[in-house]
């Protein structure tokens, strides 16, 4: 397993500082926002090729909503997605990060023939199938992010995005478990992690308070040896808030933190 950190939490001001002071802080992956991303690509590929800090993953960014009633959303949302997939490949990157969508139901409620759920899951299980293909012909992944309740009503749990996969079938298709929603949705997180575990390709790490690991009562060593039981060896991405008067230091601690939660079970 591999630590990773969102590039707006890292410490610098320019990327080749924050690549610089991520490895001398122990982490071995970046993880971007989508949104102008694909301007960067040279830049990145000229700053990591021979660097030990690599790109991992891209963190949404797409415009519209994939599951919206009105069409124009839909399509504005899947162009940025299939665009956002060839970029994760061109970066040589594990996956694109996709929440489909946030809040409460953007289509009408059916019943009594559909329930909007219903209904959204249909409908992302079809948007799944074609971006699966499109994942795989840029040869990266794209990864379902269950929230919690207080920002989704639809994928909440790992079960609930293992429920897509299985319906999608592609190695294309995955799964990003977020400690943080993970501890207010599942009732056990290494059980959840267990259950999911083959379709688990991408991790975030914030503590329950959503600040650095280490700063709240999240059990991170139970949930690593889930993972390290399943032989998960990807990235698990920072996406927290840092309190730390040193932000660098900040950073440094939560590494050794992560490391030692790791050696624990
Ligand atoms: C939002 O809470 C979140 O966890 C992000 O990773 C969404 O893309
Ligand atoms: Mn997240």
């Amino acid at each position: 397993m591999k630590l990773a950190c969102q590039e707006g939490l890292a410490v610098g001001s320019d990327l080749k500082q924050k690549l610089d002071l991520l490895a001398e802080a122990g982490y071995e992956g970046i993880e971007f926002s989508g949104s102008g991303l694909k301007e960067r690509i040279p830049e990145i590929l000229r700053l990591t090729a021979n660097h030990p800090v690599k790109p991992s993953t891209i963190c949404a960014g797409f415009r519209g909503c994939p599951l919206d009633a009105d069409k124009r959303e839909r399509e504005l949302a899947s162009s940025d997605i299939v665009s956002l997939l060839h970029t994760a490949g061109e970066l040589g990157m594990v996956g694109l990060i996709m929440v489909p969508v946030f809040g409460g139901p953007r289509i009408p409620d059916l019943s009594p023939y559909s329930s909007a759920m219903k209904l959204e899951l249909e409908l992302l299980t079809k948007l799944c199938d074609d971006w699966a293909v499109v994942a795989e012909s840029a040869n990266t992944c794209l990864l379902l992010e269950p929230l919690n309740r207080y920002e989704t009503h639809l994928l909440k749990t790992l079960e609930d995005a293992v429920t897509i996969c299985n319906r999608v079938q592609s190695p294309h298709l995955k799964i990003m478990a977020d400690f943080f929603h993970m501890s207010i949705e599942e009732s056990s997180i290494p059980d959840s992690i267990e259950a999911a575990a083959p379709h688990i390709a991408h991790v975030h790490l914030a503590d329950s308070n959503r600040q650095l690991p280490g700063y709240g009562h999240t059990d991170f060593a139970s949930g690593f040896a889930a993972l390290r039981k399943h032989r998960f060896t990807g990235y698990m991405a920072l996406e927290c808030g840092n309190p730390a008067e040193n932000k660098q230091e900040g950073l440094k601690h939560a590494a050794e933190y992560l490391n030692n939660c790791l050696a624990l079970r």
